[in-house]
């Protein structure tokens, strides 16, 4: 097969070579663009050495299986034509495409049969904070139908890309050298602070990304949940967490909640509060799963759960999952693969 990367010299861009490369993908040729200020650059996949070509509207994807495509809604726009006119199968980790009616906005373990529906020869990757929160909300959503989430998210730096990742590690060294954080990337400094402010702000208060949290979830499990969501970037690198607060139908009890959860796809239960042990980011960190922990009887809610849910940003919530569609298609229908 032919793969694509666009966009490879971003924080998702590098994790695409690293994923391909530890799961083994069926890769015979792979091509990578970038803007014109990576081309020429060189990276290694495998035993090769790989160089950037400048991204163009020209005849590259001719015979191309799969993109993944990581370089901003913009780019994903404009060249959403030349990767699929010849039947290329394109991958869609930006916002550009998620709520196109006729494009599938998918996470494996909650609704890969609509990757089959790629009308437009294009699939899109939900956005970070909702596919973690997708999920580990499926195993629920089939003991009892979910009615309402409240959640609130803490956003790693590498939401924001490589360049914020290494703003925060810079803002960390300046502090503690006597001297001021430069901030560029994010609103304000984001060493030893919380920014309750992520994407745009839109017209009814919350911000893009937690409405992002709101019509993805709905659309991947074709549901009519209520999603309120508070989206907080956090001094973290690279794992996002969310405290999530769920109503269901009948109540859902802890036990049959654990029971679930421990048996569902991509999940990993850490729930032993005696023993402190619980997720967190500093060990969810460069690894493929989500983890689930702080399972509880929402107090306030008889039909309610509350539970903490930590995944790494820049795998399960973007490249992994990117990688783990790819896979399902080939699985089903091997023959879509043959340009
Ligand atoms: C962040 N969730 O943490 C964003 C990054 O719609 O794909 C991903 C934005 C998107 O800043």
């Amino acid at each position: 097969m032919k793969i694509a990367i666009v966009g490879v010299s971003g924080a998702v861009g590098q994790e695409f070579l690293r994923v391909l490369e530890e799961r083994n993908f069926p890769v015979d040729e792979l091509i990578l663009f970038g803007s014109s200020r990576s081309k020429g650059n060189v990276y290694k996949f495998r035993s090769t050495f790989q160089s950037v070509h400048e991204l163009k509207h020209n005849d590259f994807f001719k015979d191309v299986n799969i993109a993944f495509i990581s370089a901003g809604a913009e780019t994903s726009i404009k060249f959403a034509e030349t990767i699929t006119k010849y039947g290329t199968i394109m991958i869609d980790n930006s916002s550009a495409f998620r709520m196109d009616n006729n494009v599938p906005l998918v996470v494996p373990e909650v609704n890969a049969k609509d990757a089959k529906n790629c009308l437009k020869g294009i699939i899109a990757n939900p956005n970070c904070s909702t596919i973690q929160m997708v999920v580990a909300l499926k195993p629920l959503e089939d003991i009892s139908h979910i009615k309402r989430i409240h959640v609130a998210t803490y956003q790693s730096a590498s939401g924001a890309g490589a360049a914020a990742m290494q703003e925060l590690l810079e803002q960390h060294k300046q502090l503690a050298n006597g001297k001021k954080a430069k901030v560029n990337r994010f609103f304000y400094q984001l060493a030893y602070n919380l920014i309750p402010h992520i994407d745009i702000f839109t017209d009814n208060g919350y911000t893009k990304e937690e409405m992002k949290m709101h019509d993805e979830t709905r659309k991947i499990m074709h549901s009519d949940v209520n999603v309120s969501a508070m989206c907080v970037r956090v001094p973290i690198l690279r794992a996002h967490s969310e405290a999530i607060w769920i109503e269901t139908e009948r109540p859902i009890l802890v036990e049959e909640a654990l029971n679930a959860l421990k048996k569902a796809e991509g999940i990993v239960v850490q729930d032993e509060p005696e023993n402190k042990k619980y997720p967190m980011p500093l060990f969810a960190s460069d690894t493929d799963s989500i983890y689930i922990g702080r399972i509880r009887k929402d107090i306030s809610n008889p039909n309610g759960l509350s539970f903490w849910c930590v995944g790494d940003q820049i795998k399960k919530g973007a490249a992994l999952n990117a990688v783990q569609i790819a896979e399902y298609l080939i699985k089903e229908n091997p023959s879509l693969m043959l340009n």
